[in-house]
């Protein structure tokens, strides 16, 4: 009695899945319903989502899930689909990593200079932010025709419910909000010429977003009424509001495709210097800030895993372990990485351009990856504590990466820091939690995080020590 059910679909760059939180009195606990490949589709005019095959997913995880009180979904942020005025899709939403986005932002910047939209908006720079994403499409047919932009969890939400609003947290991603006001930057959309009328209404982590379409229920075999909740819709707004912390002193790293590594704070950091540095701040849970610094993250990994023809992960792991440490770095933050394609040649690339040892073999190429991103993970803990005034004496590692153990130990190592891996579907959930909010069944972020901290099995990686060779290592990359 008490316990409710929650499905919580997650939709990451590498899989989508539909988890099955229960929740109940001092109870969270998360099943995996339907887990299901998100492939990228090339075609003659870019790189897309196949966001019908991710919808199929989420219809069959639905079914799989069973009865449950309600429905909320996240996903990775800044992407959207374009609606017309029928409300139907106008193609498939373009993938981040497509290259459309090539200088368009320095072009903006002729209007909008960085500076000023950095102090606006506080939002890092990357070419696919949502507002270089509009600016692109501008004098397409397909953008001409649009009525409606949805962000990936809102489009899914309207076809779950036939409701449509703007997420805060993803909306946070756009470029678009004022992180001060949480709300629209109508200088900024004015001054890049973006007419803001194309988003349907803000709404915030925990409102209602309708219920379950007669359709829906019809493909789902579910009975109604199911309703859906909206919750913190980025995926990375779920995933720090699942991090178990037990005190504000804390960094985290959520490591994925990507790792978003930062501090959880009560306001934006705007100062020309956190520009320089390219920290975030991205809109959390109940008034919080996500102060991070995107780094490449496990893409790296996965890029040479394809090319690799996809070998098995824990043996190549197990390989990297046993490779000499710190023999040659990248920077996990280079931009030059983004795109997909010949990561293995490109990784190799970069370490004969800094005059280091060239990794030969897939575990020689794997120690590389880890390391580096070890590196980059301690320069964005150090950076952050130091832009943000706001010091920590732990980092928390969520998301799939908290199940590789080298990775966790050398992010320990690097940060001189004892790392608390876990959990690994943080993003799902966080996403279960702010539903479980609308039953009352629990409290804010401090209250969940403690239930986290009590339910979850978590892994702690002490540093081993060495912090100079990781210093040094740094210094190898910083005199490029
Ligand atoms: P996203 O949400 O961006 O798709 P995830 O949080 O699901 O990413 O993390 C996926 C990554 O987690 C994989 O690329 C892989 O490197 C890592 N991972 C998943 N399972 C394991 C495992 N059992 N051991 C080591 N690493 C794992
Ligand atoms: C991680 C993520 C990240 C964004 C990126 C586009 O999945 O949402 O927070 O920067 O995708």
């Amino acid at each position: 009695g008490g316990t409710k059910a929650y499905a919580a679909v997650d939709l990451g760059a590498s899989s989508g899945r539909v988890m099955v939180g229960r929740v109940g009195p001092g109870r969270l606990e998360l099943t995996e319903a339907h887990r299901f490949p998100n492939r990228p589709v090339r075609t003659p005019e870019g790189l897309h989502w196949d966001v019908l095959a991710l919808y199929a997913g989420v219809l069959d995880g639905l079914r799989a899930a069973g009865r449950v009180d309600s429905v909320g979904v996240d996903s990775w942020a800044v992407d959207h689909g374009l609606l017309d005025a029928d409300g139907a899709l106008l193609g498939n939403p373009v993938h981040y990593r497509d290259a459309r986005t090539e200088g368009v932002a320095e072009r903006v910047w002729e209007t909008l200079p960085a500076a000023e939209l950095y102090a606006a908006t506080g939002l890092q720079h990357a070419p696919f932010n949502t507002l270089y994403q509009l600016v692109a499409a501008r004098g397409t047919a397909r953008f001409a025709a649009a009525r409606r932009v949805l962000l990936v969890p809102d489009l899914l939400t309207y076809w779950l419910t036939g409701e449509q609003g703007t997420e805060l947290t993803n909306a946070s991603t756009t470029q678009l909000i004022d992180p001060r006001t949480r709300d629209w930057s109508r200088e900024v959309a004015d001054r890049a010429g973006i007419d803001l009328g194309l988003f349907a209404p803000l709404r915030m982590p925990g409102d209602a977003a309708g219920l379950l379409r007669p359709e829906v229920l019809e493909a789902t075999g579910l009975d109604g009424p199911v309703p859906v909740t909206a919750v913190g819709s980025h995926d990375t707004a779920s995933a720090v509001a699942a991090v178990p912390a037990g005190s504000e002193r804390f960094a985290y790293i959520c490591t994925g495709t990507w790792s978003l590594a930062g501090l959880e704070l009560t306001g934006p950091v705007l100062t020309e210097e956190s520009r320089a540095a390219n920290f975030t701040n991205e809109l959390g849970l109940d008034g919080t800030v996500r102060y991070l610094r995107n780094i490449m993250g496990l893409w790296l990994l996965q890029e040479c895993l394809r090319a690799w023809g996809e070998p098995e992960l824990g043996g190549l792991l197990r390989a990297a372990a046993g490779v000499s440490p710190l023999r040659s770095v990248v920077d996990a933050g280079d931009p030059a990485f983004l795109a997909p394609g010949r990561m293995p040649e490109r990784i190799a690339e970069a370490c004969r351009a800094s005059g280091q040892p060239v990794p030969a073999s897939p575990a020689e190429v794997t120690r590389c990856i880890l390391d580096s991103l070890a590196l980059a993970h301690r320069r964005a803990v150090e950076d952050a504590q130091r832009l943000a005034g706001h010091p920590v004496d732990v980092v928390h590692v969520v998301g799939g990466g908290a199940r590789n153990a080298l990775l966790c130990q050398l992010t320990a190592d690097a940060c001189g820091l004892p790392v608390v891996a876990g959990p690994a579907e943080a993003a799902a959930l966080g996403n279960v939690l702010v539903q479980a909010r609308r039953h009352k069944l629990v409290g804010g972020l401090a209250q969940t995080r403690g239930l986290l901290a009590r339910t979850q099995g978590l892994t702690r990686y002490e540093p081993r020590g060495g912090t100079a060779r990781w210093r040094a290592a740094e210094a190898r990359l910083a005199d490029r």
